[in-house]
């Protein structure tokens, strides 16, 4: 039996940092764009994030200056999550997490970010992951399954004994489509795709979650 986090939402809120770092660009770039415009960035990888913004800024670059702006970001993003601690990750997942390993329960990442491993060393909670798959190990984005089908691999589990975990509609989707349980963390009307939605880790038992999934 086996565990995949997704990690922005998940176990840290990064989506703040995020939204600075590319409201930054924006702003530079002479637009705006709001919080809500920020949802839909979730989940969504940083060149497909950039097009989205650059798409409601109604600014057109040429490809290698996408490249330097990113990297642009990416900078103002470091220097965020730089500053991160374990004050940091979101109520319940720390002792999640050690509940998990305690039961021996395998334990993988599957995040669309490239600065994954680093926050999860900040916070202090790399030691707990078995396999870490993030963005430099990907080449398609959820919704595609992709990256969670390596985190399966990478524990040597398959994805019906595994149960994703997600804030994102695009990573329940992706779940789904590679054929594992999903469990949502958050707004059950917003992720009607998960097979069962929990507010956040506090107290949670993953036998009992187990139970709820295999029954949905
Ligand atoms: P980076 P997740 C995602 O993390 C974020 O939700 C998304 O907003 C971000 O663009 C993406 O990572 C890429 O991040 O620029 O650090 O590579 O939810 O998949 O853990
Ligand atoms: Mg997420």
């Amino acid at each position: 039996m086996g565990c995949i986090f997704d990690l922005d939402g998940v176990i840290v809120d990064t989506a703040k940092y995020h939204f600075q770092a590319w409201k930054q660009l924006a702003n530079d770039l002479g637009f705006d764009f709001s919080e809500a415009d920020n949802e839909k960035l979730k989940g969504v990888s940083r060149a497909e994030s950039l097009n989205l913004i650059l798409g409601w800024g109604g600014v057109q670059v040429s490809e290698a200056e996408k490249l330097h702006l990113m990297e642009k970001k990416n900078r103002v993003y470091l220097d965020l999550i730089n500053e991160m601690n374990p004050s940091e990750i979101l109520p319940g997942v720390a002792e999640f997490l050690e509940h998990l390993t305690q039961n021996q329960i395998a334990i993988a990442l599957g995040s669309a970010s490239k600065n994954a491993e680093i926050i999860l060393e900040k916070v202090e909670l790399k030691h707990y992951f078995q396999v870490l798959i993030d963005g430099n190990k990907v080449s398609k984005s959820k919704p595609d399954p992709e990256v969670f089908l390596k985190g399966a691999e990478g524990l040597g589990l398959a994805p019906e004994n595994c149960i994703v975990f997600e804030d994102a509609e695009k990573g329940l989707e992706a779940a789904k489509a590679g054929g594992f349980y999903a469990i949502g963390v958050g707004d059950p009307a917003v992720l009607f795709e998960a097979d069962y939605c929990i507010q956040n880790f506090e107290g949670q038992d993953i036998h009992d979650l187990f139970n709820k999934v295999k029954k949905a």
